[in-house]
């Protein structure tokens, strides 16, 4: 794995997480309580062995910058290192990313210097666990140029992905990114157990290994832009390209409703995604104290670190660190990201006396299908109702996507609120 260098695609405006990538770049969204969306991918390398990263952004926010900093420390012995590569004016193009393959070729000038055969690229917004070991060994016993890793998705899903044809060597025949019409000309000969699920299509997830010089020749001889839509259904009648076979657990997190579903499919019996394993997700070490929980009735429910919870009834809800939520509260269904810094007693005694909201959930509130993004000050007996009866639309204080409430970073909902 000393062969290979990481880099993450680590989005354009992430314009569908509005409002979580308001003030944020895409890679330092919040999830399941503790960890950022870059963390996923970062520790799927690091535990696959690979520890030289780059971290491909077109808005190079503080909170991302601070996350890395904060978490990816390597000790002086070690070539290893996160980095992020923020889209840059040069004399030679004049700014943006203008697609994930452009992004990669705007960024082949800081790569080339390092030793390296392979060049592994990842998206920025899937969660999942793998080994890349084991696409690199097939990769290079395939004696490929390209490998592509693929999974076996419905119908209703194959209009979002790339979709190809595979022959019985692996080599990927044809091609094409979210095909609209036409998709029963697309079905593969799939297993039993994956025919009976209706996934029917190959789907590529994005997951890319190319060979050094043929990145080099791609990038620097194609003009076009995009991975999906242009470079790999070009380089398919050019280079060997190959699909590597998965099957394990993968859900793409760029839509407010999968970002949803993710957080909260993690407070399944056995979730799909295994917090719970020996293969770690690493995250900022921040030394928080244990959560106290005071006469809370929980059913499936994760609290992350730091939390002080005196709630009623807490149901299928992730609990971000240092998260205050007052008495007499029922949350269900949500995901509250929790908070950067606790206030001091004074200030949470000045808010008392003035009947403003402190940071966190109030008392006697009523909140299901929802998402408080960070540093939220909800009052006292405020209700949040989400649900499918609710129209898509942006407020003040809210935006509603397919029926979720999506609370913005830092709002205040006064005592009372009814969503
Ligand atoms: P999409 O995910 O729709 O399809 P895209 O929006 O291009 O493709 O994003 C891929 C990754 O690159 C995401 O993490 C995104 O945030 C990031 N990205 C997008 N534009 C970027 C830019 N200008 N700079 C930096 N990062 C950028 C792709 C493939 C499909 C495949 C799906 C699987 O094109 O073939 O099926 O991924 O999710
Ligand atoms: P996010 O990605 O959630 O938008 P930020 O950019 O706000 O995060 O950065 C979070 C970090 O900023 C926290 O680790 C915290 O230390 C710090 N921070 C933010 N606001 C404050 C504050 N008012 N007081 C102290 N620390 C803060």
């Amino acid at each position: 794995m000393s062969k290979v260098i990481s880099v993450i695609l680590g989005g354009g405006q992430g314009s569908r997480l509005h409002p979580l990538t308001a003030t944020r770049s895409k890679p330092a969204v919040p999830i399941a309580g503790k960890y950022r969306l870059v963390d996923i991918p970062i520790s799927n390398c690091f535990n696959s062995g690979i520890d030289r990263i780059f971290v491909l952004t077109q808005f190079n926010s503080a909170s991302l910058n601070q996350h890395i900093k904060n978490t990816y420390h390597f000790n002086i012995f070690s070539s290893g290192f996160v980095d992020i590569l923020a889209a840059e004016q040069t004399p030679g193009n004049s700014g943006w990313y203008q697609g994930t393959a452009d992004a990669v070729r705007q960024c082949l000038h800081h790569i080339a210097p390092f030793e390296f055969e392979y060049v592994l690229i990842l998206s920025g917004d899937q969660l999942y666990q793998m080994d890349f070991n084991d696409m690199l060994e097939k990769h290079t016993a395939n004696k490929a140029d390209i490998s592509v890793a693929t999974i076996p998705v419905n119908a209703k899903d194959a209009s979002s992905f790339g979709i190809m044809k595979i022959d019985e060597n692996s080599n990927i025949t044809s091609f094409i990114e979210k095909p609209k019409t036409g998709l029963e000309d697309w079905a593969s000969e799939v297993g039993d157990e994956m025919e009976a699920q209706g996934r029917l299509y190959q789907a590529s997830m994005g997951i890319y290994i190319f060979n050094k010089d043929v990145i080099f020749d791609i990038l620097t001889n194609d003009p076009h832009t995009d991975f999906g839509k242009e470079i790999i259904p070009e380089a398919i009648n050019k280079k060997k390209v190959v699909s590597y076979q998965y099957d394990g657990y993968w859900t793409d997190i760029g839509t407010i409703a999968s970002f949803f579903e993710a957080n909260i499919g993690l407070t399944d019996d056995i979730p799909s995604f295994n917090l719970f394993d020996k293969k770690s997700i690493f995250s900022r070490a921040r030394m928080l104290p244990p959560s106290k929980i005071m006469g809370t009735t929980m059913e499936k429910t994760l609290v992350a670190d730091g939390c002080i919870i005196d709630a009623s009834r807490i149901e299928r809800s992730v609990i971000g660190i240092r998260t205050r939520i007052g008495s007499g509260t029922t949350i269900e269904s949500t995901y509250v990201m929790g908070n950067d810094y606790y206030q001091t007693l004074d200030q949470l005694e000045e808010a008392k006396a003035s009947s403003s909201p402190i940071m966190g959930v109030g008392e006697r509130c009523c909140i299901n299908n929802a998402i408080l993004d960070k540093n939220c000050r909800i009052g006292n007996d405020v209700r949040i109702n989400g649900g499918p009866h609710l129209e898509d639309g942006d407020y003040e204080t809210h935006t509603v996507r397919d029926g979720i409430v999506v609370i913005k970073k830092a709002a205040i909902l006064p005592n009372g609120t009814i969503i």
